[in-house]
């Protein structure tokens, strides 16, 4: 008999749904293909030289047990190491007991996720916002309460608007969600005001911060931006990051930092999802750090990510028409654009890969999938040469769409 897995599966895996960075992920892997999709780091900015110092290192001096299982909140010199620095660079009073290694920042979502969420339950979270997180977030059938962003960060009078709303109807959101430094996918920076502003309104209606920060190391210019954890006091802030963008993503390591309550709830999560971190990526982690090599890694990677910004802004400049709005992101991955209102970035995809360029459709972006007219740019990825040729593409196709629309009589605006 054929097994009939409609009736079997669970209500979670029927509402599951495919990440559209991963769908992309495929086709952008096709041959002349411009990705100026996915945020992967530049294979360049690995460090394979220091990384096989880091793993001789692991196999000379600790090979045994790097090989066998290890604990599940992680391997404790890595801990430290992590706590440490966690201190000097991110003025984050933790030590050792507050840090969980996971297995990438993703899966610091999914335990969030699997700790706080019941069916049903309401977090916030800004709009755009990462893919992944929604996604994470959903499949523990969370509904998300998606608040504008400004140019500050958060619009902190819509958030407590509607905040009063929901409480007003007896919905009391658990959490709220946000890449403050060089977000994915805006490349936007909450200014220092409006972090503080979060705490407050966090701490008013009684609500954790959920503070992902995978891109704040990579800064181009300018001061950076104290944390939220910096400057929680109360144990309200769960701080994610990870060694993706700072080492290599297919280590798979990332980390929390949280209240040691907070990380023993995580710790069980994490026991029935995977028992423990990759040990070996750990102890290679650990020598990457402790050898010194990590700051000098980021210097590397800071200056050849601030080219290819340079690079694709001068391209914008050049190829793309006047009716594109985007913002200059100072650090991180990513440019965001913005077309007259009249342009659907998901319909016009399509003539986009036919010219074999590829980007993320904005409306990915929006847990309602609003906002259609938006699109990110990455710019880590690809060779100066592809991220010219790429933009000057993707310029072609926006023209060839605003005269389109013209030729169809349609009211063509200004990106907004
Ligand atoms: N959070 C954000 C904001 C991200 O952009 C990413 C990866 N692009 C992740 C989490 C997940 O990163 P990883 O699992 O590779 O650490
Ligand atoms: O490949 C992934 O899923 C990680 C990248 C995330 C992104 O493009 O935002």
């Amino acid at each position: 008999m054929v097994v009939n897995l409609e009736r079997l599966l669970s209500r979670r895996a029927t509402i599951m749904k495919a990440s559209e960075i991963r769908e992309l992920l495929k086709l952008t892997q096709s041959p002349g293909m411009i990705s100026l999709a996915g945020g992967l780091p530049n294979p360049e900015a690995f460090p394979l030289e220091i990384i096989k110092k880091c793993i001789d290192k692991v196999l000379k001096e600790h090979a045994l047990s790097a090989l066998q299982y290890g604990t599940t909140e992680g391997l404790n010199p890595l801990r430290d190491a992590i706590a440490q620095r966690m201190k000097a660079k991110k003025g984050v009073d933790c030590e050792l007991h507050d840090i969980l290694i996971t297995s990438g920042a993703q899966q610091g979502l999914a335990f969030i996720a699997m700790t706080f969420l019941d069916p049903g339950d309401t977090y916030i979270s800004s709009a755009p916002t990462y893919l992944g997180a929604i996604q994470a977030f959903h499949a523990y059938e969370a509904k998300c309460e998606a608040i504008p962003m400004t140019d500050q960060g958060f619009d902190i009078e819509a958030l407590r608007r509607n905040i009063q709303r929901l409480n007003r109807t007896g919905i009391y959101p658990k959490f709220i969600y946000t890449v403050p430094t060089f977000q994915n996918p805006s490349g936007g920076t909450m200014t220092l005001e409006a972090r503080k502003q979060l705490l407050e309104v966090a701490s008013e209606y009684d609500m954790l911060i959920i503070e992902d920060d995978p891109y704040g190391e990579l800064i181009f210019e300018g001061e950076s931006i104290p944390t939220m954890k910096s400057m929680d006091k109360k144990g309200r802030v769960i701080y994610l990051s990870t060694f993706s963008k700072i080492l290599a993503p297919g280590f798979r390591l990332g980390w929390v930092v949280a209240s040691p309550e907070i990380i023993n709830k995580f710790v069980l999560a994490k026991q029935c999802t995977d028992l423990c971190t990759n040990v070996f990526s750990q102890y290679v982690a650990y020598e990457y750090i402790s050898g010194g090599y990590l700051d000098i890694q980021v210097k590397e990677i800071i200056a050849m990510y601030r080219e290819k910004r340079d690079v694709m802004l001068e391209a914008i400049r050049k190829y793309f028409p006047k009716e594109a709005k985007y913002t200059v992101p100072n650090g991180g991955m990513f440019f965001w654009v913005t077309l007259p209102k009249s342009i659907n970035t998901r319909a016009m995809f399509k003539k986009a890969v036919a010219k074999k360029v590829a980007y993320v459709v904005g409306d990915a972006f929006y847990p309602d999938a609003s906002q259609a007219n938006s699109m990110r740019l990455n710019f880590s990825y690809s060779t100066n040469e592809d991220l010219r040729e790429g933009i000057k593409r993707l310029g072609e196709v926006i023209k060839e769409e605003l005269k389109a629309q013209i030729t169809n009589g349609e009211q063509v605006g200004e990106g907004v």
